[in-house]
C-alpha cells in the first residue's frame, strides 16, 4: 500500500490541529468586551477540531483500536464524534437559540446514531444491521431536526444571525449524510473500500465538516454581536412562548 492508515491519520491530526488555530486565536485576540462573551462560541469550536486532533494523535499512533469478534474497531473515531458531533449541534443550537428542549432533543438522537454505528461496528450478522438501522432512523429524526424543528423553534435574531446559521446547517446535513454511506461501503459494511481507503475517506470527511465548519462559523463570527448577551435560559422562555402562541411543536 502506498500510503497507508496511519499516514492519513497524521494528516488529520495536522489538519485539526490547524483547524483549532482560527477560533482560539479569534478568542484569545479578542479585547473588547462583547469578545469576552463571546468565549463560550470559540470555545466550542476549538474544542470541535481540538478533540478530533487528539483522537486522529491517537489513530496515527496506533492507540485506541480494539480488536472485537467483528474485527478492528476503532474506539477514538467513535469516541471523537459522541464529543465533537454534539458540539457541532450546540454551536447551531447557539445561534439560533431553539428552546432547550428541542436542543436536547437533538443531541440525544445525536447520541443514538453514534451508539448505533459503534454496536453496528463492534458485532455482526442481524445484530450489527439491526444497530446500524437504529442510528439509521435517530438520523433521520436529527435531519428533520436540523431542518424543521430547530429553524422553527429558533428565536434567532436577525438575517446575518439567519444566514450564517443556514449555510453551517446546510453543510452539516449534507456532509453528515456521507458518513453512513462511506461506513456501509467500508469494511464495517460490505467491504467493498480497503482501510486505508475509509481512513482516507473519514478524513477528508472530517477535515470539510469539522474544519470546514469552524472556518466558516470564525469567518461569520460578526453575527455573534447581533446576539443577545442572553444565555439560553432567557432563549427558552421565548422560544418557549412563541411556541405555545403558534400551538404547535
Ligand atoms: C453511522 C452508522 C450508523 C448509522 C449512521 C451513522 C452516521 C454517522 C454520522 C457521523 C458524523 C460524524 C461527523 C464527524 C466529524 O465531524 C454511525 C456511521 C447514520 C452522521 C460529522
Amino acid at each position: 500500500m502506498l500510503v497507508d492508515t496511519t499516514v492519513w491519520a497524521w494528516i488529520g491530526a495536522l489538519a485539526m490541529g490547524a483547524g483549532t488555530v482560527p477560533p482560539l486565536w479569534a478568542w484569545l485576540s479578542g479585547s473588547s468586551a462583547t469578545d469576552e462573551s463571546h468565549g463560550v462560541y470559540y470555545g466550542t469550536l476549538a474544542g470541535v477540531t481540538g478533540v478530533a486532533a487528539l483522537a486522529y494523535l491517537a489513530m496515527a499512533l496506533g492507540v485506541g483500536t480494539l480488536s472485537t469478534a467483528a474485527g478492528e474497531l476503532e474506539v477514538v473515531r467513535y469516541v471523537d464524534w459522541l464529543v465533537t458531533t454534539p458540539l457541532i449541534l450546540l454551536y447551531l443550537g447557539l445561534l439560533a437559540r431553539p428552546s432547550r428542549r428541542v436542543l436536547t432533543g437533538l443531541i440525544g438522537v445525536d447520541v443514538v446514531v453514534i451508539a448505533g454505528g459503534v454496536t453496528a461496528a463492534a458485532t455482526g450478522g442481524a445484530v450489527s444491521w439491526a444497530a446500524f438501522a437504529v442510528g439509521g432512523a435517530a438520523y433521520l429524526a436529527l435531519v428533520y431536526g436540523l431542518l424543521v424543528a430547530l429553524p422553527r423553534s429558533a428565536s434567532a435574531e436577525g438575517d446575518r444571525v439567519r444566514a450564517v446559521f443556514g449555510t453551517l446547517r446546510n453543510i452539516t446535513v449534507v456532509l453528515w449524510t456521507l458518513y453512513p454511506v462511506v461506513w456501509l461501503l467500508a469494511p464495517t459494511g460490505f467491504g467493498l473500500l480497503t482501510p486505508a481507503t475509509e481512513m482516507l475517506v473519514f478524513v477528508y470527511l472530517d477535515i470539510v465538516s469539522k474544519v470546514g465548519f469552524v472556518v466558516i462559523a470564525v469567518a461569520g463570527a460578526d453575527a455573534l454581536d447581533r446576539l443577545g448577551a442572553g444565555e439560553f435560559a432567557a432563549a427558552d422562555s421565548a422560544a418557549e412562548e412563541r411556541t405555545a402562541a403558534l400551538g404547535d411543536d
